[in-house]
């Protein structure tokens, strides 16, 4: 069993109703609010910039410079936007966040959006949660009566109102500028970028965008230090945070853990991978972020280890698994889904998710060839690099992972006309 810390966002998810404001308050919460509005705005953004705090929604930017970004006295309304649109495949850390502790987001939409200068917040939230919509509209309601938020709270003189907006259920409305179109009541696309959102974002005025899980360890932060937060984790990515394990393993769930931790210690604290079987493959964070295997569980998941095994980060989302299941039927599903979440705004991605669906199609129903695997890696080629987007080049990282990993089962499905494995054993991807 590993040694891992007291957990800090979770820390309160099996107590007593912890999303209710009686709750939070009865442990200290708000208190950083009040200490935050005590401070001057630049002290807040050094202080985040000090703690190492980087992006958890999947590309790991650094929080406090994100912020910096924001021009200050350039007499524009500022804003800030939590993206809360988890839809990344085996990506379920923000919702169980949002669903225990609304009010550890709501406090910490307070202290960014005081630190950015911002009077107007909006949490978007993945439309197909309502839940979490309700959840979190009761925290924010619960708030503004206890003056945390609205009108000069705390008798600061600062204020901030703060909107929940439930999105419409489309996996590119995570991406930062899709969001956006979206909240501004448009089709949901990708916009070019430069400029960035901190320069020209919602309305087209300064906003920052930030994942759920990076502004709710915000309050924390201010609570306990700088240094307090950056004595957990490694070098260059700090802190504490939480992973998401799903799939052939003995219990699932969200771990918190400090980043660095490997996946071994992971699999030591949820019982395992599920009894009497093994290891196969994994994704390190989402299906968005190439493929490991077991040659990789001593990989330290962080930003710097996991990019130097081949793979990224990403949301932190960890599907396991075992022996029995095919990964040219996993890959197939993966690439269906973003064939289908495609926004069709530009040609690799709308014309090549259809293409890579097809030859994956005959080669998983054991009706391809070698020919295939290599027009499969070329339809790969040009779409990585050359897709508007994020998504478009997500769609490649399975793919050519799987095929790296394991090109000898793509071609036992031909060589043997079918898929070698029992679909029913493996119970997932069936
Ligand atoms: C100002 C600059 N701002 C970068 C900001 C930028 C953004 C952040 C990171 O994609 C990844 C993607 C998915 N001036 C700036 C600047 N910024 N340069 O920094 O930007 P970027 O482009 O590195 O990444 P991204 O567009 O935020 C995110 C991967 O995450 N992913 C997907 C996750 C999906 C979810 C979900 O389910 N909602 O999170 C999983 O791995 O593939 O690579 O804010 O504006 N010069
Ligand atoms: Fe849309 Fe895909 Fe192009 Fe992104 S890469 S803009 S999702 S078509």
């Amino acid at each position: 069993m590993v040694d891992v810390l007291t957990p800090v966002l979770s820390n309160a998810w099996d107590t007593d109703r912890p999303w209710t404001l009686e709750s939070y308050e009865s442990t200290g919460g708000y208190g950083a609010l009040r200490t935050a509005l005590g401070m001057t705005q630049d002290d807040v953004i050094g202080l985040v910039k000090d703690s190492g705090l980087r992006g958890r929604g999947g590309a790991g930017f650094p929080t406090g410079m994100k912020w910096s970004f924001i021009p200050q006295g350039d007499g524009k309304p500022h804003y800030l936007v939590v993206n809360a649109d988890e839809s990344e495949p085996g990506t379920c850390k923000d919702i169980p966040l949002m669903m225990a502790t609304p009010h550890t987001l709501v406090e910490g939409v307070a202290i960014t959006s005081y630190a950015i200068r911002a009077n107007h917040a909006f949490i978007y939230v993945r439309g197909e949660v309502l839940h979490v919509v309700r959840r979190l509209q009761r925290a924010v309601q619960e708030a503004y009566l206890a003056g945390h938020l609205g009108k000069d709270i705390h008798g600061s003189g600062y204020d901030l109102d703060v909107t929940v907006h439930a999105g419409a259920g489309a996996y590119i409305c995570g991406e930062e500028t899709a969001l956006l179109d979206s909240l501004e009541g448009r089709r949901g696309q990708p916009r070019l970028r430069p400029p960035f959102p901190a320069i020209a974002g919602l309305y087209a005025a300064p906003t920052v965008i930030n994942n759920v899980e990076s502004i709710a360890s915000v309050p924390c932060i201010v609570a306990n230090g700088a240094s307090w937060f950056g004595s957990m984790g490694t070098e260059k990515s700090k802190g504490m945070t939480l992973y998401s394990l799903s799939g052939h393993v003995a219990r699932p769930g969200q771990f918190e853990a400090p980043l660095g931790i490997t996946l071994r210690q992971l699999l030591d604290l949820s019982g395992g991978v599920r009894e009497g079987h093994e290891l196969k493959f994994w994704t390190p964070g989402g299906s968005s972020t190439p493929i490991l295997t077991a040659e990789h569980l001593d990989v330290p998941l962080d930003y710097e280890g996991v990019g130097k095994a081949g793979s990224m980060l990403g949301t932190k989302a960890l599907q396991i698994f075992d022996e029995t299941t095919c990964v040219v039927r996993a890959v197939l599903r993966w690439t269906e889904f973003y064939k289908h979440e495609s926004c069709g705004k530009c040609t690799p991605c709308r014309e090549g998710t259809w293409w890579l669906v097809q030859t994956l199609a005959r080669l998983e129903a054991g009706q391809g060839s070698e020919a295939d695997l290599e027009t499969l890696l070329d339809q790969c080629d040009n779409i990585l690099g050359r897709s508007f987007c994020a998504l478009g080049d997500g769609a490649t990282s399975p793919i050519t992972s799987s095929i790296q990993h394991f090109r000898s089962e793509y071609i036992a499905h031909f060589e043997q006309g079918g898929c070698p494995f029992d679909p029913a054993a493996s119970t997932l991807f069936a």
